[in-house]
């Protein structure tokens, strides 16, 4: 998988280089290549954003800037890219756009700054017979300064999906968002038995392979009863 980021601080991304996606590059799974936005700002003070029409506070992002910047990357590409542009007002992220997104070959992140992006980079690369397709996402319901940890959020979740990235796969098709009856998972415990006063429960050294398992799933659901009641409901709330 190709994956090019755009942003006006490409430092924020180095993080991209290290641990697992590190190793994914070296082995050749992935390609990250990072672009500094203001390389295709042409006017003498190189400046990517200007007033918002409609007035209110901050600046927007030139669509010129992007529209240059993005244009390059499907020019030097083989193939038609997907562009994936974080923005607080755009689709949740979730296991599944994940699962989808690491079927892609090429995918571009545009990473915003200030109040975000002139919303006709998105409209106009939607249409655009050059590029595979284009999807606004939302990491969350707060309020980022950028689309920079966003960008390396969904970078991560995708790239460990990657067949090969991940030492060992049974712990892709493990995780709690994988399973249709998704519960969030339960508590893990390692050596010592007994640290500082708290033992680790009995059950899980009983050797009964049925009665752990049965724990756990109760240890899960109350979990997902406590913090995500919302995992439990009948109906997804598309179809309410
Ligand atoms: C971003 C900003 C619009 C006010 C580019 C925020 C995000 N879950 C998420 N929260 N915030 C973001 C996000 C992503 C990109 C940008 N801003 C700041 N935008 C209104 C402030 C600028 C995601 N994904």
């Amino acid at each position: 998988m190709k994956v090019d980021v755009v942003s006006l601080f490409p430092a924020y991304l180095d993080p991209l280089n290290l641990s697992l996606l590190g190793k994914a590059q070296t082995q050749g799974l992935v390609q990250v290549q990072v672009h500094d936005l203001r390389n295709w700002a042409t006017d003498p003070h190189r400046s990517v954003d200007d007033t918002p029409y409609g007035g209110g506070p901050g600046m927007v992002m030139s669509p010129l800037v992007w529209g240059s910047a993005l244009d390059h990357i499907r020019e030097g590409a083989q193939t038609k890219p997907t562009l994936i542009i974080p923005t607080p007002s755009g689709e949740p992220f979730s296991q599944v756009l994940a699962a989808e997104f690491s079927r892609a070959e090429h995918l571009v992140f545009a990473c915003g700054r200030y109040e975000g992006i002139d919303s006709r980079v998105g409209v106009h690369y939607s249409s655009s017979e050059q590029w595979e397709k284009v999807r606004e996402i939302s990491i969350g319901d707060y309020v980022l300064a950028g689309g920079e940890v966003a960008t390396l959020v969904i970078i991560e979740a995708i790239t460990r999906l990657i067949p090969g990235v991940l030492g060992n796969p049974q712990s892709v098709v493990d995780d709690s968002f994988s399973r249709p009856d998704s519960f969030i998972e339960g508590p893990v415990y390692t050596k010592p038995l007994g640290w500082r006063g708290l033992e680790v429960p009995e059950v899980l050294r009983s050797g009964n392979h049925g009665a752990i398992e049965q724990w756990r799933q109760d240890q899960a659901q109350a979990r997902t009863r406590k913090y995500r009641p919302d995992l439990l409901t009948e109906i997804p709330p598309e179809q309410v």
